[in-house]
């Protein structure tokens, strides 16, 4: 179970990483408007909670991989 909740976890840990740096990504290259200059697409502006809260949450999933490793039989 632990497991499973565990490799969920890594993969959305993932999806995440992917997401921030897609954010920083098509805004640098400039292929998605970013009109206030702050790094996130204007089309995902509603969403920017998300990326204020971006080191609590990278935090978070640190500690609960941690957390759940220790409880996975990987270890
Ligand atoms: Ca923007």
């Amino acid at each position: 179970m632990i497991d499973t909740i565990l490799l969920i976890v890594l993969i959305l840990t993932a999806l995440m990483f992917v997401l921030f740096w897609y954010a920083k990504y098509s805004t640098k290259s400039g292929f998605a408007l970013d009109e206030n200059k702050n790094d996130i697409p204007d089309s995902w502006e509603r969403y920017s909670v998300v990326f204020k809260l971006k080191s609590f949450i990278v935090l978070l999933l640190g500690i609960l991989i941690g957390y759940l490793l220790s409880n996975s039989s990987y270890l």
